[in-house]
């Protein structure tokens, strides 16, 4: 079986007309680089992490999930156990065409554009917000695939252009809904969910449903609140240890990238374990 599309880390099966099978390598990138050395063990935590939060937001809006289990995935794909603890079986749907990104704290691009324009994505924010400090509320900043495959973020009138403004509005509430949900259960166990990118689609009702990946550090800035100070950058709940080795040994952003010592990878899926430790999270 090849996969239909295969990104930096994940890969999707297509199954039958109604269901696709999404596989979560242990691939890592840093600095925009996939690693040759995988992290065995990343991709069954984000694996779990994300049938976490789709279990914690089904009733904040319907989601892709099918199932994990893979006794119930269909043929070939049954008990194949390459697939087993790291895939989910998930409805097709017919994909918008717009990364949902909510911001609860000023980092990143968002600190970028802020300091150039005091707005992001359009909307002004409040003056004299420190790196790193917490939003007011959290903003819906959306971007979109530009024609180079990289993404531009667009406000959101441009948004509204592109899918109308009546699903653009529920589009923009549900991220917002999710995020503070789940944001504020991860804060009460230690971990800043400083913004994350969520995708959806239409179900065959045309029905909007959250699909992708949830709220994993792979779509996601976590961070450990236990070292959290506004008016510097935070350090990256997962990716840490493996950038300053990166760049200790001058490889940040080569290509291709360094096989990793067992020490980076050890160190590295520590933190992945910890974080859904910490989220109450237990992986198979
Ligand atoms: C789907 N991707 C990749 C944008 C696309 N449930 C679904 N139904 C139909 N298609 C997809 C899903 C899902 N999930 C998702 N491609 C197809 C997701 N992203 C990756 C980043 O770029």
């Amino acid at each position: 079986m090849k996969p239909i599309a295969s990104g930096k880390v994940r890969e999707i099966y297509a199954v039958d007309d109604k269901s696709l099978l999404i596989v979560t390598t242990d691939r890592i990138s840093a600095f925009d680089v996939i690693m040759p050395t995988p992290v065995a063990g990343k991709g069954k935590i984000l694996n779990a992490l994300s049938e976490f939060w789709f279990n914690y937001t089904r009733d904040i809006i319907p989601n892709h999930m099918i199932t994990t289990n893979v006794s119930e995935f269909p043929a070939p794909f049954t008990d194949d156990p390459a697939f087993a603890g790291r895939s989910m079986l998930v409805r097709r749907l017919k994909m918008l065409p717009i990364e949902c990104i909510v911001r609860g704290y000023i980092t990143g691009s968002g600190w970028e554009s802020y300091q150039k324009t005091g707005r992001v994505c359009g909307i002004t924010l409040p003056e004299g917000l420190q790196e790193s400090q917490k939003l007011p509320e959290p903003i819906f900043t959306p971007s979109t695939k530009a024609a180079e495959g990289h993404d531009e973020n667009i406000d959101f009138d441009r948004m509204c252009g592109i899918i109308g403004t009546e699903l653009a509005e529920k589009v923009r509430d549900a991220t917002i809904a999710v995020y503070r949900a789940c944001a504020d259960y991860a804060a009460s166990r230690g971990i800043i969910i400083a913004d994350t990118k969520f995708e959806f689609g239409l179900d065959e009702n045309g029905v909007l449903t959250l699909a992708d990946e949830v709220l994993t550090p792979d779509s996601s800035r976590f961070w450990p609140k236990a070292d959290y100070a506004v008016g510097r950058g935070q350090k990256s709940f997962d990716k840490q240890y493996l950038r300053d080795w990166l760049k200790a040994n001058g490889l940040n952003g080569v290509e291709p990238g360094p096989e990793l010592p067992a020490e980076v990878v050890d160190a590295t899926v520590a933190k992945y374990r910890e974080a859904a430790g910490l989220l109450g999270v237990t992986v198979a």
